[in-house]
């Protein structure tokens, strides 16, 4: 092969598509010398790209990167052409008849590029338009070979490659990162068995329990159709009526109302498979599973108030985070989980497994942990990954398979179809980024942008002229589907129906909320109020509460003092007036607290205030322990660029109050020195900083002077030195250096958030 490529004559217009990199433009005619191919990170061109090359697999696993390098562009020392490899000579003028004359229609360079700019936007995904991509690994602990003979799962160390995207539901394509919504956690893994979407969310429950309700749903939470409000938001009429009439939504209301709806970042939440699979093993045998990743940093989520002035200062908040993440080296990682249990099992438990409004409780079927994702390269182009990207729960491998849940029923089928639309056709498969690291091989053929050539004139089976090729694999090696036995009465026949159990729409709301520390139970009450008070029909309101009544009276009972109801509604009729009692009343994984994660402080940000004059010998210490331990401490000023510290060293600050507003960061220093102090305290942006770091529960540490802005900034606390243990994430330094005081504020800082202060409605 390097011979044949050696000797093949060189197109100098595209040595990099062929793989082949010399750097600078080759002479035309030039050959290729093969040693010159791409190294794994093709297209770097950033200093600090080597935090985008990822891991190299170990040798015969199939590798995270090559295969795309076959398409990867640089223009690295290349000259412009047109799409036909024509050089062009002028990229700036349109050809005319004489420099004030006419434009001439022959001009096909203008009107390929102008052409080519008409048709840049395909539609965007009726659902999760807006999201956020990115290259991994998923490694596999130990072999699961007794329970499933899906490829990732056959041997500890075991390295599969994975394109992830996360996303929000709502909003289009250009909407904010920090609405309240679900959160799309989608993971395809190229195996070497071909591709396997878990196409999750980072929730475990869904709103409706039957794919024939999908379009209802996602018409009444999009933007009301006549005036096209509210982007990314379900607080609204249409939204409320629906889940209103829907009890069966209220589970997933809990958790939509939860500050699992507003994450801190993608890398600090769960994802789930939410449906029922199941794994199959080498002998046919197969088990029910349910899907679990948890984030090795620890579930973390914003506060409402904060979520709101993030979207405005920085509507790409997760999607930044991500990227910074992974470009700095502080690779999210996902511990993959499996729920793994019997059908004799699910026939016991108290509600249905093809329900997709119910959990497994973690205390009837532990979670066993099977391997690790880590998210380590960026895309090179948002377009050809991210957006190009097409998962499709129908993709499946042998070892995985479905189970009979109604609600993936309909998936299966919605996923292909909806990409056909989107991508253009049936050929979406061939788009580099959703292509199988295996080879392809069937007689389909042809449709619109088909890539791939194939060759000789089969293209039937069975066939002789091509001996009989492509050939099935058999049992053994093939996808076979379980004979699983369908458990309908024979005197059912066709029906449209459900089972009796999904009628119990309450028992699991009530355990989530049961399950919630009192900060959780107060901020979904909020969030409840927040949303219904939105809604402008009276009716719609007391429904839902009246509904509520049913999963709990308590969060029923604040949601309509918040509305100011004077009377509660009579509670909603139930569907099922006496459901199975439930196996765990209280399931305290459920809330967001029980997953603090691994206690660093990796990819937090931290805001150091800095103005002319500032002690800077403790604000630069503290900033080298963050970064030190993968946090960014960031120097802001009233002004960004240069200025003097109290020793006339100069000090750069890379930010300014004005344009990174205090919210977008996890915790906040206020300097000490007399100068600076006093120029901080002239400029009404400290005040805000301080009151929404506080108001947000986030860690404040206060150098010396710095004292006086806590008492300007109107904080209902003096502080005395009872203050300094940093359990409040008020954290006084009193001897003005960084030592003990900078510890006692990391370890705030990796607490997160410090509920204690928190007040409804806020002081400040
Ligand atoms: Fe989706 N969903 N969905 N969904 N969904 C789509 O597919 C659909 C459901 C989820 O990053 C669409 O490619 C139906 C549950 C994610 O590209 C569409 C039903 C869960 C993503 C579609 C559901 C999800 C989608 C729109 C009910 C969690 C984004 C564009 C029967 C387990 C994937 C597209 C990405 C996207 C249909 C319910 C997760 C229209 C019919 C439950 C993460 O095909």
């Amino acid at each position: 092969v390097q011979a044949l490529a050696a000797a093949m004559p060189h197109n100098p217009t595209k040595p990099f598509e062929h793989g082949f990199a010399s750097g600078v433009a080759p002479q035309p005619g030039a050959t290729v010398d093969p040693d010159s191919r791409l190294p794994g990170a093709s297209t770097l061109s950033e200093e600090n790209g080597s935090g985008k090359t990822g891991s190299v697999a170990p040798e015969g696993v199939n590798s995270t990167i090559e295969p795309l390098d076959r398409v990867r562009v640089d223009s690295t020392g290349q000259m412009l052409t047109t799409n036909q490899g024509v050089r062009i000579a002028d990229n700036q003028n349109s050809l005319k008849y004489g420099v004030r004359g006419p434009a001439l229609l022959e001009d096909f360079i203008l009107r390929e590029k102008i052409t080519h700019f008409d048709h840049e936007r395909i539609p965007e995904r009726i659902v999760h338009a807006r999201g956020s991509g990115a290259h991994g690994f998923f490694e596999c602990y130990e072999p699961l070979t007794d329970l499933t003979r899906a490829a990732p799962f056959q041997e500890a160390g075991k390295v599969t490659p994975v394109f992830v995207r996360f996303s929000t539901v709502q909003g289009e394509r250009g909407s904010k990162d920090t609405a309240r919504d679900v959160r799309g956690f989608a993971v395809k893994f190229y195996t070497d068995e071909g591709n396997w979407d878990l196409v999750g969310n980072n929730m475990p429950v869904f709103f409706i329990q039957d794919a024939m309700k999908f379009p209802d749903l996602v018409h009444a939470v999009k933007p009301e159709p006549h005036h096209q409000m509210p982007q990314a938001a379900s607080a609204h009429d249409t939204f409320w009526d629906f889940v209103s009439l829907m009890p069966e939504s209220t589970h997933m209301l809990m958790w939509v109302m939860s500050d699992r709806a507003i994450p801190r970042s993608f890398a600090t939440m769960q994802g789930f498979g939410v449906h029922t699979f199941r794994f199959v093993n080498d002998a046919g045998e197969s088990v029910f599973v349910k899907f679990h990743w948890s984030p090795v940093a620890g579930t973390h989520s914003l506060v409402w108030d904060e979520a709101v002035k993030i979207s405005g200062a920085d509507p790409d908040f997760h999607r930044r985070d991500l990227w910074e993440r992974i470009e700095s080296g502080n690779y999210p990682e996902y511990e993959l989980g499996v729920q793994v249990f019997t059908e004799e099992q699910a026939d016991q438990f108290s509600f249905d497994i093809l329900d997709a409004t119910k959990i497994v409780p973690e205390e009837l079927v532990p979670i066993r942990p099977v391997g690790r994702m880590v998210l380590n390269r960026n895309p090179d182009n948002f377009f050809a990954e991210t957006e190009q990207v097409a998962f499709c729960t129908a993709q499946v491998i042998p070892g995985i398979d479905f189970s009979n849940d109604p609600l993936l029923a309909g998936r299966i089928h919605s996923y292909v179809d909806t990409q056909i639309t989107r991508l253009g056709g049936p050929n979406f498969h061939e788009i580099p980024i959703n292509a199988p690291v295996v080879p392809v091989h069937n007689n389909q053929r042809d449709g619109f942008h088909r890539q791939a050539i194939h060759r000789g004139r089969v293209n039937y089976e069975p066939n002789s002229l091509a001996g009989g090729c492509p050939f099935q694999a058999g049992a053994a090696q093939g996808f076979v589907s379980v004979p699983a036995r369908i458990q309908a009465k024979e005197e059912q026949g066709k029906v449209r129906a459900k089972p009796e159990k999904f009628a119990d729409h309450y028992t699991q709301a009530t355990l989530f909320y049961e399950s919630q520390t009192p900060v959780e139970q107060c901020h979904i009450a909020e969030a409840f109020r927040f949303e219904l008070s939105k809604v402008t029909v009276p009716a719609i309101r007391e429904r839902m509460v009246a509904s509520l009544r049913n999963a709990s009276e308590e969060l029923a009972k604040k949601v309509a003092d918040g509305l100011g109801m004077v009377e509660l509604p009579p509670p909603m009729p139930r569907a099922l007036e006496q459901p199975a009692p439930p196996e765990v009343a209280k399931s305290p994984a459920l809330s967001l607290m029980a997953r603090p994660g691994d206690g660093s402080i990796k990819g937090r940000k931290v805001a150091l205030l800095v103005a002319p004059g500032v002690q800077a010998d403790a604000i630069l210490e503290l900033q080298a322990t963050l970064a030190a331990q993968g946090a960014v401490g960031r120097l802001v000023g009233p002004r960004i660029g240069p200025m003097p510290s109290a020793s006339g060293d100069l000090i750069d600050a890379d930010a300014s109050l004005e344009n990174e507003p205090g919210f977008l960061f996890d915790g906040l220093v206020l300097p000490d020195g007399d100068e600076a102090v006093a120029a901080l305290a002239q400029d009404g942006h400290t005040a805000e900083f301080i009151r929404d770091q506080f108001r947000h529960c986030k860690p404040i540490l206060v150098f010396g002077a710095s004292r006086m802005l806590l008492s300007q900034a109107g904080l209902p606390l003096s502080l005395d030195k009872s203050q300094a243990q940093g359990g409040t994430g008020l954290i006084v330094a009193e001897d003005g250096t960084g030592g003990q005081a900078g510890e006692a504020f990391v370890q705030a800082l990796a607490m997160h958030r410090h509920f204690g202060r928190q007040m409804d409605p806020p002081l400040v």
